[in-house]
């Protein structure tokens, strides 16, 4: 079996390469499936696909890099599967079977660059790269935006995590340097200038992944959507919690739950929080955008409880360091990485120190990296 792949990816010739990146956010954590506002974009480091048809009707081939394993399928009987990377391939399959037709038998090859469950979103980047090469392959024609919501559907479909669109949409739509403002409700976005010097963006990875994570991600969203329920009974234009203010909230505070309280609270605070954060990396205003980071990590650790242990030593490390203008869990939280904005004279010193903090104290070796705000999925020239 081994020697079987060994003689389809040395003899393989790609028609076709793509990128597709992993996303960093800096604010709005768990507000994209409550219609709210987000600030991600795509990052340096990506999975790279390389395509080739294969002159049969339906029979498709699709290896893997990091799993050492190929899943082979035939577009005609498509269903889920049992192992989970499998089904971000075959759920973006089926997606796409509704769309079109036009798609035949062919081979691919997935070589990714993105740690597994480091909150960075190596699961759009599988999804998006997918999509994105077979509508090149076989002239689907399908605009990016659709690609970003046939990629979010297969997640919910064939995965079974009802995630928001920031993720792929990150992975598709960003550009060079840039940052993406994108209000979740009506999918207008901008491109906001990612300057952030004299800061650089340092992730670092818990490499942590408690397994609540799926779990209680549909949980939030469900108690989200039980707080809505209940208000929009007496506020019938309520469709999410983007159309709560929280002088409405408080109105329901006695008859919603703690809990539905503090989850609701938290997601009308963080969509605040995001639009003042662009506003201030507009103006240049690195300390005030630093404060809101760590104001959003302080509700998603008490308020939204999607944090853990790991993740906020790491951002409680970094706060008596001047150097550091901002920290924060990154992504769906319980594992994954800390985003932190770190003085580039800073940076070799603190991950020395950071590094050896946290492994005295999980005994856990942290991992670490500079990234930059960079280009969606394109093609390789
Ligand atoms: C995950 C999801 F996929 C996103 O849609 C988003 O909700 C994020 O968690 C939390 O902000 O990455």
């Amino acid at each position: 079996m081994e020697n079987d792949h060994e003689g389809f990816i040395s003899n393989f010739k790609a028609e076709l390469v793509i990128l597709s990146p992993g996303r960093i956010n800096f604010i709005g954590e768990h507000t994209d499936y409550n219609n709210g506002f987000v600030l991600p974009t795509a990052i340096d480091k990506k999975i790279i696909f390389s395509f080739r048809k294969n002159n049969t009707d339906s029979q498709c081939n699709v290896y893997s890099q990091t799993y050492k394993k190929k899943i082979q399928f035939d577009l005609n009987t498509l269903k889920p599967s049992n192992e989970e990377w499998e089904n971000y391939i075959l759920g973006v399959m089926n997606e796409l079977s509704k769309l079109t037709d036009k798609i035949r038998g062919f081979d691919c090859i997935v070589k990714s660059e993105l740690p597994i469950g480091a909150g960075i979103s190596s699961s759009a980047a599988l999804e998006c790269g997918l999509a994105y090469g077979l509508n090149e392959l076989f002239d689907l024609e399908l605009p990016k935006i659709k690609l970003v919501e046939l990629s979010q559907r297969a997640e919910h479909n064939y995965v079974g995590t009802k995630c928001g669109i920031m993720d792929q949409f990150a992975s598709v739509m960003s550009e060079d340097h840039k940052v993406i403002l994108l209000d979740c409700k009506t999918q207008e976005y901008r491109l906001i200038d990612g300057n952030f010097d004299p800061y650089k963006i340092l992730l670092l990875n818990t490499n942590v992944s408690h397994n609540l994570a799926e779990s209680e991600y549909n949980t939030r969203r469900a108690e989200c959507e039980e707080a809505v329920a209940m208000i929009s009974e007496s506020h019938s234009n309520v469709k999410s919690l983007r159309d709560v203010t929280k002088s409405m909230l408080d109105e329901f505070k006695e008859k919603l739950s703690p809990l539905h309280y503090e989850r609701a609270s938290y997601v009308i605070e963080e969509n605040d929080r995001v639009l003042q954060a662009s506003e201030s990396l507009e103006k240049g205003d690195l300390q005030r955008f630093g404060k809101l980071m760590y104001a959003s990590h302080n509700g998603l650790q008490h308020q939204y409880e999607v944090s853990c242990k790991e993740l906020d030593f790491l951002v409680d490390f970094s706060k008596d360091k001047t150097e550091i203008v901002g920290s924060r869990m990154m992504g769906g939280g319980f594992g994954g990485c800390t985003i932190n904005l770190i003085h580039k004279d800073y940076i070799n010193e603190y991950v020395d120190l950071v590094t050896k903090a946290y492994k005295e104290q999980f005994d856990i070796e942290l991992t670490s990296f500079i990234t930059v705000p960079s280009q969606g999925t394109s093609i390789q020239e």
